[in-house]
Parts: C-alpha cells; structure tokens; sequence
C-alpha cells in the first residue's frame, strides 16, 4: 500500500484542529480544567507519565488516535512481537522484545521459537559473570581478572556504556570497567592507560565481529596483552566475544567456546539486553541483570496490550508526531535529574535517529512530510547553566522530556530534595512562564522587564519513577523503543535498518588506502576532498 499519510482523514483533522491549538496557552489551559494534571497522567509498569504539560486537550488526543488507528498502529504492533519481518529492507523480523521474553512465551523468528535460545545464552552469561566477579576466572598467569574493557561501537558500545554509568550504584565496586569504540588511539590508550594485562579482560562486542573499528581495536588489545604475556595462548583467558560470526571470532583466536551469541533478528541499537550487555552482567551481576529484563519485558506487555489511551509509548510517540509534523518543531530534549543517567541522551540519540531519521517510505516513496526530530539533552541541573535559556526565551521551541526519581540513591535526602524542586521548577517555569505584568509588578524597571519576561506555553513531559533500580532502567529504555515505533509507524518508515551509515563507510575505505598509499594513483574525489587529503599527507 503506498503512503498517503498527509491524506488520511485523522492527518487532515489534526491538520484543522493544530490551527485552534497553536492559539492556546499551555497557562489557561491549567486555569479552564483544575484537573488538568491528574487527567493528562497516568502511571503503569510502576513509571509516572504527566503529559499535562503538553499543548493538547482531549480533542487532540481524539484526532490522535485516530491516526494511529489509520495507521494500523495495533496491527503492527502484533507484527513486531509475533515476529513477523517487519524489517522489510533486510528481510528479518525485529524481535528485541524475545530477549527479555520470559521463559516458556513462544516467540516464532523464521518459524522457530526463539526464546529458549535467548535463556540459553542468558545462562552461559550467568555463569561467566559469575566466575569473573567471585575470581574463578584467573588470567593466563593465573590472576584475577579486575579490569572489563569492551570493544564495541555504534548499538554494540552506546547500550554498554550507557548501562554502566546508570548502574554504578549496583556494580562490583572491586573492578573496572571501561569502554572502548572510537578508532581514534586515544580511546585506547586512556583506557588501558593504568591497567595490567595479567588482570584485564577484553569482551569484543561485535555482532557482524567485521566492524572497522572494532577490528582493529581489537588488534590493538591483543598486541597490548601479547606485550607483556608473550603467549599467544594469553589470548583465550583475555579475550571473549559477543558476536553471530562464528568464524570470525575464531580466526581471532578466541576460543568459540566463549562467544556469546546473539542473532541477526537483533538490531544494533536494540541489542544492550542481548549477550551485548555482557559487561553490564558483569558489573551487577546476574541477578540485577535479570531484574533489568524484567523492567524491559513489563513495558513491553504494556505497550502490546494497554489500550492507547493508557499506552505510555503511544501516547509520547503520538506527541512527538504532533509537535514535529503539525507545530514544526524540530528537536526534543531528554533531560534526566540523574547524575548516573548522564549517557542516556546520547543512547537515546541512536536509538531515535537511526531509528527514524529516513526520507524514504516503507514502500521506497520519498516522504513529502517530515519524520525523525534532533533528539539531544543533559542531566538536570547543570542543563540549567548551560542551554536551557535557549529552552525558555530562545525562538526556538524544544519539547523536553524530564525524568525523576521519587528516592535518591544516595544519603542525602537534602540534595535529593533540591534536584527535584529543579526538575519541577523547570517544567512549571516552561509551561507557565512569567507575563510583563508580573515581571513589572515585581518592581523590575520598564526598560528591564522585557528581558525578564518568559512566554512560557513550552511543553514537557515528566517522568517520575521511585528510584534508579536495574528494572527502571530497563522500563525507560523500553519506553523509548516503543515510542520510536510508533512514530515510524505513523510516518510508515523502517525504523530497524540504518542505510544511511554505508557511503561513509564505504568512501573512508577508499580514502583510508589513498592514505596508507601515498604514491596511489590521481585523486579523484571533489576538489575540496583531494585538497584535505594532500594537506594531510604533507603534514601527517
Ligand atoms: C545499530 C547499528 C550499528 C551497529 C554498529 C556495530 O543499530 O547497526 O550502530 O551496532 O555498527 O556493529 P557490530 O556490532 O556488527 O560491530
């Protein structure tokens, strides 16, 4: 069926309806309905969703989810978790959801169930983690391992690390773990900069085990262990893999017997999770990891049977749908009040714009509408001495996610209070805003007042969990998934193949080799490329 979102009846309706909306602020809209913060929240899968800060009323969520209904938005939802191949332009289903599957759901991928695998390797990583963190796991001269490196990049280094920083508070505090994926030697070196081979584990997380740079940070670790261990049998007590690539994790000299497999039916960005999230299992070890599965798999049963009018990722897609194609917005910042979830903007920067950042339709249609916002962020508060002036009086307007925790982690209940009464403070301060007679009114000078005005009318939503457990973690990246899912529904794109990545790729291995091979012949690239790549030679 070809595209043609911008005729369905619900687009056109919303269309009309955007015209009444763009006129109300977000400021009478709390005065007309008292109610409007308990009407516009809900809570399930244990997360709070307040979406009352947004420019809606009833009628736009009426229009909505409608579309969603044009847009068979249920239909592809069963779709996805029955396994069917919904990524079409790589002929495969997209079954992340199996890998937090409980044991004994049927999951079909290629008409076979998938979920007693994805067990079977949860239990072998079980079992490494646990060797690894009790020490019955020694190094070639028969030391503990304390040091975990990964070797990732792209969905096999962004869902790792992001985990680690948001779990620390539950990681094995005795050990390190460090993440390398940029092809830069700095990554390296700084990583391993203080460690000692004897004690240090690599894990190359790599599901095609082909990935340029990976590759050859991998090389780089095995000369670095082969340095001062001067054993090639060194290698099998410090290297495992996560990979699909049997061979190839073999022709590296990794024992197959320690590659953790994963499957072609799990997508990179959706993969921190499958055995990718070795390192994570490490540092907290498996039970927390099981808990982790579990907050991912319990807002998957949400977002596959809720109604959409209770459905938290149809409701934050749909709304990034009305901002993006209707108020032409264009970007949307996530902003957690969470130290430890410093690294979630930029896991999430993968998972929504690889996921949707695509012109073309299913179908190979150019889209004549837009798809996919910038998504960026920080954590809350030190945002708040940075960009979000931009946020509050810039001409730009940005919804903003915020997320909170109800229990810190930490002690002091003192600061735990003012982050929050930050968080809060932001969202009211964006909605409401601060007119020219209040600022007047105030005593601030005329000629003040209009700097210190705030339109307000700003959107947002806020999240609220009880604390940063294994579990929300995994509710909250759940939650994203799904949005995401739903938006390349409604703009019927693939949000599981990334196309866009390969001419980089293909054009630096050509110019990779003009740079290894100086005296290669005529450059042949626009005259600004030829320029660069003989000035870099001149003074490399
Ligand atoms: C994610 C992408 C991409 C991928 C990396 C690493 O969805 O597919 O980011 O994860 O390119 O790929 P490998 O795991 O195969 O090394």
């Amino acid at each position: 069926m070809k595209t043609l979102l911008t005729r369905l009846p619900a687009w056109k309706a919303l269309r009309a309806h955007h015209k009444k909306m763009r006129l109300l602020h977000l400021r009478d809209l709390f005065v007309a309905d008292p109610d409007r913060g308990r009407r516009f929240a809900f809570e399930a899968a244990g997360l709070y969703f307040d979406y009352s800060k947004h420019r809606i009323t009833v009628e736009t969520f009426k229009h909505l989810f409608a579309l969603a209904r044009e847009c068979g938005l249920r239909k592809k939802i069963n779709d996805m978790f029955s396994g069917r191949k919904i990524n079409i332009t790589e002929n495969r289903p997209a079954l992340h959801v199996a890998l937090r599957a409980p044991e004994g759901q049927r999951i079909l991928a290629f008409g076979r169930d998938v979920v007693p695998e994805v067990h079977r390797v949860l239990r072998k990583m079980a079992d490494f983690s646990d060797r690894i963190r009790c020490g019955k796991w020694k190094g070639h001269t028969g030391k503990r391992i304390r040091n975990i490196v990964n070797i990732g990049i792209g969905g096999s280094d962004l869902g790792p690390v992001m985990a680690y920083e948001a779990l620390r508070y539950y990681s094995e505090r005795n050990m390190n773990f460090r993440f390398v994926s940029n092809v830069d030697a700095a990554d390296f070196a700084e990583a391993t900069i203080d460690l000692d081979q004897e004690e240090t584990l690599f894990i190359v997380s790599s599901k095609t085990f082909t990935t340029h740079e990976t590759m050859m940070n991998a090389k780089t670790a095995r000369q670095w262990i082969l340095r001062k261990l001067k054993n090639r049998e060194a290698v099998a007590r410090h290297f495992v893999a996560v990979s699909t690539n049997q061979p190839g994790v073999a022709a590296f000299g990794i024992d197959p017997a320690n590659m953790f497999e994963l499957w072609d039916w799990v997508g990179g960005r959706y993969s921190m999770d499958s055995a990718i999230g070795l390192s994570t299992m490490v540092a907290i070890g498996h039970e927390n990891f099981y808990r982790l599965l579990s907050g991912f798999h319990a807002m998957d049963e949400h977002f596959r049977t809720a109604p959409f009018r209770r459905n938290m990722p149809v409701i934050m897609g749909l709304l990034t749908v009305w901002y993006n194609n209707f108020f032409g917005f264009r970007t949307t910042a996530v902003l957690p009040y969470s130290r430890h979830l410093r690294l979630f903007p930029s896991y999430l920067q993968q998972l929504t714009m690889e996921s949707n950042g695509k012109y073309v339709t299913i179908d190979g249609d150019r889209v004549n509408y837009e798809t996919g916002p910038v998504l960026w962020g920080e954590p809350g508060t030190n945002g708040q001495h940075s960009f979000y002036q931009l946020i509050h009086q810039g001409t730009k307007i940005i919804p903003c996610d915020f997320i909170g925790f109800c229990r810190s982690l930490h002690s002091s209940v003192t600061h735990h209070n003012t982050l929050m009464a930050n968080l809060f403070a932001q969202s009211e301060a964006l909605a409401s805003g601060k007119t020219f007679k209040e600022v007047i009114a105030e005593g601030t000078p005329g000629w003040l007042a209009p700097h210190r005005v705030f339109e307000g009318n700003r959107p947002s939503t806020t999240i609220l969990a009880d604390r940063l457990t294994p579990e929300t973690l995994g509710k909250l990246v759940a939650l994203y998934e799904h949005s995401v899912f739903t938006q390349g529904v409604i703009w019927h794109i693939n949000c599981f193949d990334q196309w866009g990545v390969e001419l980089g790729k293909a054009l630096a291995k050509r110019i990779g080799n003009e740079l290894e091979n100086a005296s290669s012949p005529r450059l042949t690239h626009d005259s600004s490329t030829n320029e660069l790549i003989r000035r870099y030679r001149r003074l490399r």
